[in-house]
């Protein structure tokens, strides 16, 4: 399970997207961390295919980090440590007008928000770098190999990290890349962009975010957060009134789930059956193998080999029965590289 940041300038909506979440999903109350099960349709076309006896849906933890405050250092200290934690972040931007909930001056404008949050995260990855090589350096003793390699690393890293403003284009090895993962720079976590709307409708500057967006490699989602939780509120006749009154045409969340496990280079794929049809979350580019150890690694140990099938054939065919009719169920070895959305039934003997 992955463990979703949510951050952002003060009164952009934080709470509310906490509060969005866990009604969606269920949940009564709400904290500052919370468990949800990620909506799925593609679950729920395979149980109405499997009509199996249990649901298992994957979970994804949500925190609230607390905002990022560019007049207010210890706010943004406070949140930074709480952003350590967590695998990836949602950066919510306020785009919705209302007289009642004061803006932090200077950024009301989306772009601007947008721009304060990424040049916080910078300034403070290059300042943890910098503390970490000083550190290295003024050592009063012989660094060991694998502090040269390490200072050796850090610097190359931070003079990216000065040039280009992040780290997407900078290369590096695994074992580096595990290194620098403990550091637990902003520049390193998958982020998404969540513009919270008004009833407005578009948003001045958006070309510019876009930009921004696509440059750092980011998610993007829009989603009229306070809206949608009044909506949330009433019964479905209702809701239809008033989402054609408000010009909403979807109050969905599962759009920011996907873009969160696309930017974190994650996939879906399920197992299914009478008793379960269950998602589990994997590595994009997860080999069968990979797959069978997340499942159990007893089942990984034993791998014989793996049957797959897409879920766009099994939901035009409409049974197990029809693909093998049809031979669109492949058998793959353990080195088979497995697709989003596969059903995925692995064979093992213990
Ligand atoms: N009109 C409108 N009001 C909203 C929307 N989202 C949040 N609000 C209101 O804005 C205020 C701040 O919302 P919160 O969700 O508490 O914002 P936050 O980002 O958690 O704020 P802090 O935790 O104080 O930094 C509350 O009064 C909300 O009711 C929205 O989409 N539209
Ligand atoms: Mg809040």
């Amino acid at each position: 399970m992955i463990t979703v940041g949510v951050t952002g300038l003060p009164f952009v909506g934080k709470t509310k997207l906490m509060e969005l979440v866990a009604r969606y999903t269920g949940l009564e109350r709400v904290e500052d961390r919370i468990t949800v099960k990620v909506p799925d349709s593609r679950l729920q076309k395979l149980v109405e295919i499997y009509k199996p006896k249990k649901i298992t849906p994957m979970e994804m933890e949500f925190m609230d980090t607390g905002s990022i405050d560019p007049t207010e250092e210890k706010t943004t200290t406070r949140t930074f440590s709480k952003l350590q934690e967590v695998d990836s972040v949602v950066i919510v931007i306020r785009a919705f007008e209302s007289e009642a909930v004061p803006f932090v001056e200077g950024y009301e404008r989306p772009l601007d928000q947008l721009r304060g949050i990424l040049s916080i995260f910078l300034e403070r990855d290059i300042k943890l770098l910098e503390g970490r090589i000083e550190r290295l350096k003024n050592a009063k003793r012989k660094l060991s190999n694998v502090e040269e390699i390490e200072l050796y690393f850090l610097e190359k890293a931070l003079s990216h990290l000065k040039e280009n403003g992040n780290l997407v284009d900078f290369e590096m090895k695994e074992e580096e890349r595990k290194m620098i993962t403990g550091y637990s720079l902003m520049s390193m976590k998958p982020k998404v962009v969540l513009i919270n709307r008004g009833d407005e409708g578009e948003y001045e500057g958006k070309e510019e975010v876009l930009k921004i967006v696509k440059k750092e490699k980011m998610g993007y989602t829009e989603l009229p957060i306070g809206i949608a939780a009044e909506l949330l509120e009433l019964d479905e006749e209702d809701r239809e009134i008033f989402m054609k009154e408000y010009g909403v045409k979807e109050i969905d969340i599962e759009p920011l789930m996907k873009e969160i496990m696309r930017v974190s280079n994650l996939m879906v794929f399920y197992t299914a059956g009478e008793k379960e049809v269950r998602a589990w979350e994997v590595r994009r580019g997860s080999t069968a193998l990979d797959v069978a150890g997340t499942i159990h690694s007893d089942i990984a140990r034993g791998f014989i080999r793996a049957e797959i099938f897409s879920f766009e054939d099994i939901v035009r065919e409409g049974s197990e029965k029809a693909l093998k009719e049809k031979g669109l169920i492949r058998v793959v070895g353990k080195d088979h590289i497995v697709q989003d959305g596969d059903i995925v039934y692995i064979r093992f003997n213990v």
